[in-house]
């Protein structure tokens, strides 16, 4: 695996996506998204914050393309706002907030950064979900029109497009746990949401040849690697469930012939679903959902250790004495992503693999120089980055990583209080200060060497 920016073969880069970022939620003709209105509904966000201002970088674009510049990153992975192209949800697109992409991408070339866009990332405009969301059919053509104005405006400059980021994120906290956006719980409801997830991803990547020749194109899954907490026959039947709605549920359908048998029996015993009918699915619509794209994009950030739950659903747990947990209560556990690696190449061959999102949060400590000295944070992404490499080495096509995230942001239903940044935001001041872990890996970009990458890097001159 080469490392350095200047090869084309491997891209090293950082990831955030609009609503985290943005700010300026009703400016520039934007609409509300369905996390503007969760937000703005009591107890939802953990600290009380919402999303409208976040890092403001709708205002402060340019100077955060300077960070990236000062990383010396060859990709950025970015988000488009779906409400500030369509604020409504249909109709015609504002002007304003396609221009604000095409100007971005311009300066994000003439830098040497490829544009690497995704197109859903969670904004669903308030409008569409009024009708239904993701539940309704609807959304397929609502998706797709969407994505051919964006594509038919930047499909000349960009060469790396996502569909859909973490459609299990989506469907599974939205519409099934209810804390996401859009807040329901209601397990029949995510199914139907998966699927038209899918349908609409397929339908989105013949669009994307059309507007975006040349480029390569996919979608997002977010990854975890089960292991059952002991040996027997409950808790390793636990873990086949786990894995068959979380991975198989998502993956089977885009690279082979539909949901997995064994998964739907099991959304059947567990009453969300009558039977084994999926009455969602018309015929002709899995053609269109392996529709062949160019790359899989793999998020990981932790393993899932499961026994079978007292309702009979299997039940993720935290066992890990020996193991450090970030802030997000979420094991550090950096085999798992060669597991998940290494067994999406076997059992599913995509052409490449980019790992789009890797890293952690971890709280700061009581005084400013505490939050820019983050050991832990180096150390998840040194031991993820090995074991990246290592997957590589053992011929994953592994063609990119993206560390989650470029800067301190907008942390969903964390709110403002979860920091994954490289860079440390002041809210306040919005001023934005490089970590270690910004130095270190600034140093391993540029050296291609994960160990020659120095630690104790804090006297060196920030962007
Ligand atoms: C996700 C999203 C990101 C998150 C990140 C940390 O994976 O949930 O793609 O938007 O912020 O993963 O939770």
């Amino acid at each position: 695996m080469s490392a350095h920016r200047k090869t084309d073969d491997f891209m090293w880069g950082v990831a955030t996506s609009a609503q985290q970022i943005e700010g300026a939620f009703a400016e520039g003709g934007r609409g509300q998204s369905i996390w503007d209105r969760y937000a703005s509904t009591p107890n939802h966000i953990l600290d009380g914050s919402d999303s409208r201002s976040a890092c403001d970088h709708f205002h402060r674009w340019q100077n955060d393309i300077e960070l990236l510049e000062w990383l010396g990153v060859g990709a950025y992975r970015l988000s488009i706002s779906w409400p500030r192209i369509l604020p409504t949800g249909s109709g015609n697109a504002n002007a304003a907030g396609l221009d604000f992409y095409d100007a971005l991408i311009d300066r994000l070339l003439a830098c040497g950064i490829q544009p690497f866009v995704t197109l859903n990332h969670w904004d669903l405009p308030q409008a569409l979900q009024d009708q239904g969301g993701w539940t309704s059919r609807s959304m397929v053509n609502a998706f797709a029109d969407y994505v051919a104005i964006v594509s038919r405006r930047l499909g000349d400059r960009v060469g790396h497009w996502v569909t859909h980021n973490e459609p299990w994120c989506i469907a599974h906290l939205g519409y099934q746990e209810g804390v996401h956006a859009p807040g329901l719980r209601d397990p029949g409801a995510s199914l139907k949401v998966v699927h038209h997830l899918l349908l609409s991803h397929g339908r989105a990547i013949e669009i994307l040849r059309g507007y975006s020749p040349g480029a390569q194109l996919g979608i997002v899954h977010l990854a975890t690697s089960v292991h059952p907490v002991s040996d027997s026959d409950a808790d390793r039947d636990a873990a086949r469930q786990l894995d068959g709605a979380f991975n198989r549920w998502y993956l089977d359908p885009l690279y082979r012939d539909g949901y997995p048998e064994d998964a739907i029996a099991d959304h059947v015993g567990l009453g969300h679903l009558a039977n084994s009918d999926l009455p969602f699915v018309q015929s002709g619509d899995f053609e269109i959902i392996r529709t062949p794209t160019d790359f899989l994009g793999v998020n990981y950030y932790s393993r899932s250790v499961v026994k079978r739950g007292p309702t009979g659903a299997p039940l993720a747990i935290q066992v890990v004495p020996d193991h450090e947990l970030t802030a997000m209560g979420w094991e550090v556990y950096p085999q798992g992503l060669h597991e998940v690696l290494t067994r999406i190449h076997a059992d599913y061959r995509p052409a490449r693999i980019y790992l789009t999102e890797n890293g952690a949060a971890y709280d700061d400590g009581p005084s400013p120089s505490d939050s820019l000295s983050d050991p832990r944070r180096v150390d998840y992404l040194r031991t993820h980055v090995a074991a990246a490499q290592q997957s590589a080495a053992e011929g994953v096509p592994l063609h990119g990583y993206f560390v989650w995230s470029l800067m301190d942001n907008f942390e969903w239903a964390q709110g403002l209080s979860k920091r994954f940044g490289l860079f440390h935001v002041d809210f306040e001041t919005q001023r934005r200060t490089p970590r270690e872990s910004a130095f270190w890996y600034r140093d391993l970009i540029s050296s291609g060497a994960v160990d020659s990458a120095s630690r104790h890097v804090q006297t060196r001159r920030s962007p």
